[in-house]
């Protein structure tokens, strides 16, 4: 028999994606409606009172919660493994929101040395001016991450694989010695989506998203959405959220949910498309390494099978030469995009010194191992032959500007 409520289906991933959180609707609408409303109306003042102080189920005010987007979060907590979700204006919304709730003055956090550059400037920038102290550390032994933990730690925060050069990190090894010290553990999942990768297997707390990216996967919207405990994320959407105000729009809930329904085929496609763009790029002279957690050699391989499940679809690369060398290759391209973003149906490829990590200071960005000539891709869903023709004339083009040089020496 039909129910009227999708939660708390045993569903596998590719049903929850388009089933998922769904009530059924009262006029029988395939399609969930958009709830694009501000307010919602109150039969009366007791009802009114009621609803603020708790005591009756029910909205009253988009930036508290809207129907859309509460079947979003119900589909992207399920999908995540957690019993709630609270949905974001954007990533950095989810980053601050989530964060800033479990913290106050006099606190410290353990930050991965290498992040999205503004969630670096956040911690670095913007944190240490409220009195909250920040290490940031390579966490790839055990060591390295206990020697940075403090009685007073409390929010371990982390990317893996990270933006952007797709190192790895063991979530379970840091989630045990971040509870030992009685932190949480909050994990940016947004390159390898719940379908690759559901870190609360792994012990995380909460589990956020950059859903501008992959959870959309229609460069249409900015949004993110953070999962975790029915406690953390009731604290989280009543302080944080409900008090600074970084929510999302049911408008962008609604094109997520629509997105959401494809991420299972979209994310096949991509990391197959990755596989080969990451071959041919490893193959070519004026490429000196490809970072690709698909390779046997990436450390990412010890965590196949057990944290990961896939090897995603964000290459990065580095180029013989200097900036200049990274900056000719991009302009030469013409079907893959210059932009920053990820996710999309477009390749887009970009350049993260100087565009999403130009907020690191040259010395943070030196220590973390971003250099002039790395580049990131973002492969998208166009057919692979077309996205490697691209890069192969790019390639060629700079090659017949040096056709007396060997190839190594075109950059230095
Ligand atoms: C980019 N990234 O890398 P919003 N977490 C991760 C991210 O990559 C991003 C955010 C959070 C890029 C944007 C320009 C791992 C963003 C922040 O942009 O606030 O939705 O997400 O190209």
């Amino acid at each position: 028999m039909r129910s009227n409520d999708n939660n708390n289906k045993r569903w596998q991933p590719a049903t929850v994606t388009i089933h998922g959180g769904k009530k059924r609707d009262e006029h029988g609408a395939l399609v969930s409606p958009l709830y694009q409303t501000a307010t919602f109306a109150f039969e009366n003042t007791a009802q009114g009172s009621a609803r603020f102080a708790g005591e009756e189920a029910g909205y009253i005010y988009s930036r508290l919660g809207n129907p859309t987007v509460t079947e979003l979060e119900h589909r992207v907590a399920a999908l995540e493994g957690y019993p709630a979700a609270a949905a974001c204006a954007t990533g950095m919304g989810a980053v601050s929101a989530s964060m800033l709730a479990f913290l106050q003055q006099g606190d410290h956090v353990v930050i991965s040395d290498a992040i999205y550059g503004c969630s670096f400037a956040l911690f670095s920038h913007l944190f240490t001016r409220f009195g909250i102290d920040v290490t940031f550390v390579d966490m790839s032994t055990p060591d390295q991450v206990r020697s940075a933990m403090r009685p007073e730690t409390q929010v371990v925060f982390l990317e893996s694989p990270v933006n952007p050069h797709l190192r790895v990190v063991d979530i379970a090894m840091v989630s045990a010695i971040a509870h030992e010290f009685d932190a949480r553990v909050i994990v940016d999942n947004t390159f390898m989506t719940p379908l690759l990768q559901q870190p609360i297997q792994q012990g995380a707390d909460l589990v956020l998203h950059s859903a501008t990216k992959y959870l959309n996967g229609h460069g249409d919207v900015v949004a993110g959405i953070v999962c975790g405990s029915a406690e953390d994320i009731e604290l989280i959407k009543l302080t944080t959220l409900k008090d600074m105000g970084a929510t999302m729009s049911p408008h962008d809930a609604w094109l997520i949910l629509r997105g959401l329904k494809t991420l299972d085929v979209r994310m096949e496609r991509h990391c197959r498309n990755a596989a080969e763009v990451a071959e041919y790029l490893q193959q070519q002279p004026l490429v000196r390494e490809v970072y690709y957690p698909g390779f046997p050699t990436h450390p990412a391989q010890r965590l196949m099978g057990t944290q990961m499940h896939g090897a995603g679809a964000v290459i990065a690369f580095e180029l013989h030469g200097d900036i200049d060398s990274a900056r000719q290759l991009l302009d030469e391209l013409e079907l893959i995009t210059i932009a920053v973003s990820l996710g999309d149906a477009e390749t887009l490829i970009q350049h993260p010194a100087s565009m999403t990590h130009s907020p690191y200071t040259p010395e943070a960005r030196a220590a973390a191992g971003i250099t002039d000539t790395l580049i990131r891709i973002s492969v998208g869903l166009e057919a692979v032959g077309d996205i490697i023709a691209d890069l192969e004339q790019a390639f060629a083009t700079i090659a017949s500007q040096h056709k007396h040089t060997q190839p190594q020496a075109i950059y230095g």
